[in-house]
């Protein structure tokens, strides 16, 4: 790509590092015309003729800017040129001091000089709508600075490096190519000519079918690594849900009450267990009666239950129900064979026998179970360290592991694996070259979606808005 051929939009600046006080931050800009922007606030140390239209790209200059008041700081200014850059456009980056007075005035100066405040992800969005990363890894990066574990770090870096790109863009290759040979089939459809034969595309059609569905299967682990295992504490009212919510979590988040029905809508929050992050849902405790907004509650309960990757069903082990509770919890997990479930005993401190409660309540449940005395905190650590136990390797996903980490790309290569079923059906039955041509061009679509090759304006404000301002 020549200098010529990049189309710059217009100027847009933006401040990149986190507001508040640190060393150094950033405020970087992009687009047509940075380079006088920068040429009319920064002034190279050591004086002497200094343009940064002339300047080379990677180079660092050291020098003052200011604004209409005088001068603001000291500032490195590193320069980008176009097509060698984030944006592939020209960029300027300073890097100011890092107090946050200093940084606005920084800021205020390049809007002055003529740049437009960026909006959220605006410059990644210049980077994907100017070709330099598909909409992939576009999201790659929005993953990996908000991932909060090294799991999910690792695994936005690998797609941020292409990997999955590269496997779908092949894909799409050969959808591509069976495409255009049954387009070329209805083309000469008076002369009744298979351009390629039925049984090879069937094959070829059964081949991306499988790897599709691999990619799809992968995304039960892909998104616990990325947004974490989806764990609800579910169980009776007053079996001490809220109270192991806190515990977990090590601060008082939730109310906690003796009376049954305390929690009415559920509670989210994260924590992170050695490697592995825990979405904590705290559910209204599940009961029959209840007056209206408990039992919207309880309903909400349900829902999140069948969302869960891991259930942890508690109960009061004090009380006579408990057996009857530990059926229930039995019933619930047969329900849901996707999920994993732990059966927690609370409140042994009120069991004197509960220790021969525990080899009980695993049998009439059939899931493991974890006592504890969730008030004190005592068997919380060996719940923490079972919760691990039941999502094992997480943490260990290799660097070159592909998985599908959101929903967005999950759903289209779902849609995407039901055309190839479909076509696939099709041709088994010997039906219309038109009616398996449509079915692959969907399957086509579909894959282009995750990439961006097909997409909507729609979907890159939602993508995008979702970014930090100045990324
Ligand atoms: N003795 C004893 N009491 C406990 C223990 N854990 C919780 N409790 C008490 O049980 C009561 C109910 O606790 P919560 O945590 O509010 O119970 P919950 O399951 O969230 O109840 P709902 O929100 O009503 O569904 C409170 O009075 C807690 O202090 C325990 O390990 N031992
Ligand atoms: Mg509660």
């Amino acid at each position: 790509m020549t200098k010529q051929t990049v189309r710059q939009e217009e100027p847009i600046a933006a401040i990149a590092t986190p507001v508040g006080v640190g060393a150094l931050a950033i405020v970087r800009m992009s687009g047509r015309g940075v380079f006088a922007v920068a040429d009319r606030v920064f002034r190279r140390r050591g004086g002497g003729a200094f343009s940064f239209a002339e300047a080379e790209g990677f180079t660092a200059h050291f020098g003052t800017l200011s604004d209409k008041g005088g001068m603001v700081d000291e500032v490195i200014a590193l320069v980008f040129r176009a097509p060698s850059s984030f944006t592939t456009e020209d960029m300027v980056e300073f890097t100011c001091h890092g107090g946050p007075v200093v940084v606005r005035q920084v800021l205020q100066a390049l809007l002055d000089g003529g740049c437009r405040l960026a909006e959220p992800g605006e410059f990644t969005r210049r980077a994907f709508l100017n070709g330099r990363i598909d909409l992939l890894q576009a999201e790659a990066i929005g993953e990996m600075i908000h991932a909060r574990t090294e799991a999910a770090c690792r695994t936005a870096a690998t797609q941020m490096q292409g990997a999955l790109s590269l496997r779908l863009q092949e894909m799409r290759e050969g959808l591509l190519h069976s495409c255009a040979l049954l387009e070329l089939e209805l083309d000469f459809s008076e002369e009744d000519v298979e351009f390629q034969s039925r049984e090879d595309l069937e094959a070829s059609v059964l081949r991306l079918e499988a790897e599709i569905s691999r990619l799809v299967e992968s995304y039960r682990e892909g998104h616990m690594v990325a947004e974490g295992v989806s764990t609800v504490i579910a169980g009776r009212p007053n079996a001490g849900k809220s109270t192991l919510l806190n515990r977990l979590l090590g601060e008082e988040r939730a109310i906690v009450s003796h009376m049954p029905g305390t929690t009415r809508d559920y509670i989210e929050e994260c924590f992170v267990h050695e490697k592995t992050m825990f979405r904590l849902t705290d559910t209204a405790g599940l009961r029959e009666s209840g007056e209206e907004i408990e039992h919207e509650g309880i309903r909400r309960s349900y829902r999140k239950i069948s969302e869960a990757d891991l259930i942890l069903y508690m109960l009061d082990v004090s009380g006579e129900d408990a057996p009857d509770e530990a059926r229930a919890a039995g019933r619930l997990r047969r329900e849901h064979p996707e999920a994993r479930m732990i059966l927690v005993a609370n409140k042994t401190d009120l069991a004197p026998d509960g220790s021969l409660r525990v080899a009980e309540l695993e049998e009439l449940s059939g899931c493991p179970v974890a006592g504890m005395a969730a008030r004190s905190g005592e068997g919380v650590e060996e719940l923490k360290g079972l919760m691990a136990s039941m999502v094992e390797g997480l943490d260990k996903l290799q660097e070159a592991s592909v998985l599908v980490t959101s929903l967005r790309h999950y759903e289209a290569l779902r849609n995407a694996a039901d055309s190839l079923c479909n076509a696939r059906q099709l041709i088994e039955a010997g039906e219309a070259t038109e009616l398996i041509a449509f079915e692959l061009r969907s399957a086509l679509d579909y894959v282009g979606e995750i990439t961006g090759k097909v997409v909507s304006e729609e979907l890159l404000n939602t993508i995008f808005s979702r970014f930090c301002i100045g990324k």
